[in-house]
């Protein structure tokens, strides 16, 4: 069993398994890979130096072999990713409701590896995209492995497995073009959304703040799925899983997202990998929502329906435990790109719920990973091995990497004593819950599933101000994106059972008029037979006002750990002030980086040397999270002619960031467009950095926006 460390030493019994395969070159000779030495890498056989190639160069053979066959093919859905390895431990035991050794021992320390995502793109796809983030979470724990493999929002687009090929067919590039990549505003994502309403809830989350994210260390996560907890005495009760960021859950803005698709698409995956490398592990709590069998259909909604959420106001989270990521994987394709997380696998405490969804998935990602990676070995891949040994007498296959002993390979058996024997479920053997099942079997979608309104309603209701009018703007975005008219009136008109408002807003965004009635009904296209009405909307209803934990404007605004700082400095910068503001900065874990007209050394009026850390030609205002500007007339000068330092300071207002400027520094101020703004709670003149520093954690000034808006950048 992992037990806790006493110190910061988190060393577990999957980095010792790892570390066993992972393979060290430093001071190794060159070698082919059968180990014989190499001495000419450079250059292949030939019939003379300007002759033909021989075949005899199995040198040569070898080497383009490899690299013929580097590529695999890539994830269908959730491509582009990042991960890194952690820790997860248990802070209050949930015992009375599962027997997982995970929830019910304390002083484990279990290892993780997590992955984060985007969806739609391909492998090379931004970061930045509008989209779901997945948020996939592979706990190795002493009695198997059990993978959470969640997203970022707390609900699906679909209810049933059977959608999920049309989702997806419609967010993907269009097949005949290939265009656009890792976008779904264009016609065959909002055909296929505008006729399946279902989509709705987890489209305006996309359509938030929530589907564009500041960092994968900003987000919360979601098991999604009702999953079962299973105690001791076989008792079970249904639970959803939440993830909480230590760091609260912040957003970029649409306009900052596309400028980051440009100056660095790696952005998220970069701010993840530097994090960790600096030592600011990011960290979540684990939260659950536990609701007893018995109030099963207490609820306004299927708890079995995917693309409802239980508001935390009606039953709340109980956090019982908190995961660390502190280390990033030595090698990208054989960590990130290999793992393959499933959600068939859990151990015995956890169970699965008939959620239509659920249920699809259980099959598909087994499935997925044989084309993917080539074998069904594919556990056998060191960073899919569980930490508990594997027995069982499943044999052979493509890349076998294990040489099992012995005369048999079946069960019963006498010849091996009927080894790998059975294991009692006292003794820690899975069973599955015994759910009692009458019923016919039927292809049908169950008619508590029909309401696709009230809760997208819900969510835009709990919004603020600010988040709304990012809603309207990213609807406008993405309709306005495509080419049908009938596509785009069937949308306004599906807005409009949301909020009439938001509808007559983007419907004046894209010039069109919201229709009072569609002439067919949504849905229509369900199938000849299908149970069409099983498939139409319900009437909205209000059962819940507002779910304030739905909106970013109540998360946590506590720290300014790892937040970029941009200085803008130029040759002669006054040592007043900077100083002291880089030193409280620092002390609250923030990482200053200092940006100049050039590259090298930055000169301070004290003759100081300063190293730069990006020349202001190779960087963007977008990729910081606050400006500061010491002054020193040299340097506020020469900042001044430059057009692009200007852009900077203006782009960091349209953001909404804080700003802080000091001495001449006003001087840039007022060449900017913002001139002179004063009465901005952001935007500091002179003043002490902890005023800066609070409204840094404050993430954004969105009572600027409207001003923002004005400036043209
Ligand atoms: Fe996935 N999904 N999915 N998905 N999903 C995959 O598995 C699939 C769904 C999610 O970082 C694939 O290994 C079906 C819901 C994440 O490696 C594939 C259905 C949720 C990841 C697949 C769903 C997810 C995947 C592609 C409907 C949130 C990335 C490669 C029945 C709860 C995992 C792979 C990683 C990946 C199928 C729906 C999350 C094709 C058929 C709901 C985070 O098997």
């Amino acid at each position: 069993m992992a037990k806790k460390a006493d110190t910061g030493d988190t060393k577990s019994i999957k980095q010792e398994q790892l570390k066993r395969d992972t393979v060290d070159y430093q001071d190794k000779p060159m070698t082919t890979r059968q180990g014989l030495k190499v001495n000419d890498t450079n250059s292949s056989l030939k019939a003379g130096p300007r002759g033909a190639t021989l075949l005899e160069d199995f040198l040569l053979r070898e080497k383009i072999h490899n690299f013929d066959h580097e590529r695999i093919p890539e994830r269908i859905v959730h491509a582009r990713g990042s991960a890194a390895h952690g820790y997860f431990e248990l802070t209050e035991s949930i015992e009375e409701y599962s027997k997982a050794g995970i929830f019910t021992d304390t002083s484990r320390r279990t290892p993780v590896f997590v992955r984060f995502s985007t969806v739609a793109g391909s492998k090379g796809s931004t970061d930045l995209a509008r989209d779901v983030r997945g948020f996939a979470v592979k706990f190795y724990t002493d009695e198997g492995t059990w993978d959470l493999v969640g997203n970022n929002m707390p609900i699906f687009f679909i209810q049933d497995a059977m959608k999920f090929p049309d989702l997806i067919h419609s967010v993907k590039p269009e097949p005949n073009n290939e265009i656009p990549q890792a976008a779904s505003a264009h016609d065959t994502f909002y055909d296929f959304v505008s006729l399946t309403t279902e989509t709705l809830h987890n489209h305006i989350w996309v359509m938030s703040d929530r589907g564009i994210p500041r960092s994968y260390r900003m987000m919360e996560g979601f098991g999604i799925h009702t999953f079962r907890l299973i105690n001791k005495k076989g008792e079970a009760h249904f639970v959803k899983f939440h993830w909480k960021p230590e760091l609260g859950v912040h957003s970029v803005t649409w306009d900052e997202a596309v400028k980051i698709s440009g100056a660095d698409s790696d952005f998220h995956r970069r701010d993840l990998w530097d994090a960790i490398a600096a030592g600011q592990f990011p960290e979540w709590e684990l939260g659950v929502q536990i609701i007893p069998e018995a109030d099963e259909h207490k609820f306004d909604f299927d708890l079995l329906d995917p693309t409802k959420l239980i508001p935390e106001e009606t039953v709340p989270v109980k956090i019982i435990g908190r995961m660390v990521l502190d280390r990033n994987p030595e090698n990208f394709f054989a960590e990130t790109e290999q793992v393959a997380f499933l959600p068939g696998n859990i151990v015995p405490g956890i169970d699965f719920t008939n959620d239509p969804l659920l249920q699809g998935r259980l099959f598909s990602y087994r499935d997925t990973q044989l084309s993917r990676l080539g074998s069904h070995n594919f556990h056998q891949i060191p960073i899919n091995r569980p930490v508990t040994d594997a027995h069982n007498n499943q044999r052979d296959g493509h890349m076998q990497m294990e040489i099992p002993k012995g005369q048999t390979a079946y069960f019963p058996n006498s010849l091996s004593g009927g080894c790998p024997y059975l294991n009692s479920v006292a003794e820690g053997g899975f069973e599955s819950y015994q759910e009692r099942i009458d019923a016919k079997k039927i292809r049908t979608r169950s008619e508590s599933f029909s309401d696709h309104f009230s809760q997208p309603a819900l969510f835009y209701r709990s919004l603020a101000k600010w988040e709304k009018k990012h809603v309207a703007n990213a609807y406008s975005f993405e309709l306005g994106k495509c080419n049908h008219d009938h596509i785009k009136e069937r949308m306004l008109w599906i807005i409009a059972q949301i909020d009439t408002d938001l509808a007559a807003e983007v419907a004046e965004n894209l010039g069109m008029q919201v229709p009072k009635s569609i002439e067919k009904p949504i849905n229509q296209a369900v199938g000849a037979d299908a149970d069409i009405k099983a498939h139409q909307p319900g009437k909205k209803q209000i059962y819940l006002k507002k779910s304030p934990k739905l909106s970013q404007a109540n998360t946590v605004f506590e720290s300014i750990a790892t937040r970029q700082i941009a200085f803008l400095v130029a040759d002669g910068f006054a040592m007043k002030g900077f100083d002291a503001m880089k030193k409280a900065l620092e002390k609250e874990k923030a990482v200053v980086k200092l940006i100049a007209p050039h590259g090298g050394m930055v000169t301070c009026d004290s003759g100081m040397e300063h190293k730069v850390d990006a020349s202001i030609m190779t960087t963007e205002s977008v990729l910081y999270d606050a400006v500061y500007v010491p002054g020193g007339e040299k340097s506020i000068d020469r900042l001044g002619k430059n057009s692009k330092c200007i852009k900077f300071i203006n782009e960091a207002f349209k953001h909404c960031k804080a700003m802080a400027f000091e001495d001449e520094g006003r001087e840039l101020l007022k060449k900017s467009a913002i001139k002179n703004s004063t009465e901005d709670k952001a935007l500091f003149l002179n003043e002490k950095p902890k005023d800066f520093i609070s409204a840094i954690a404050k993430h954004r000034n969105w009572e600027r926006m409207e001003k923002a808006e004005a400036i043209a950048v």
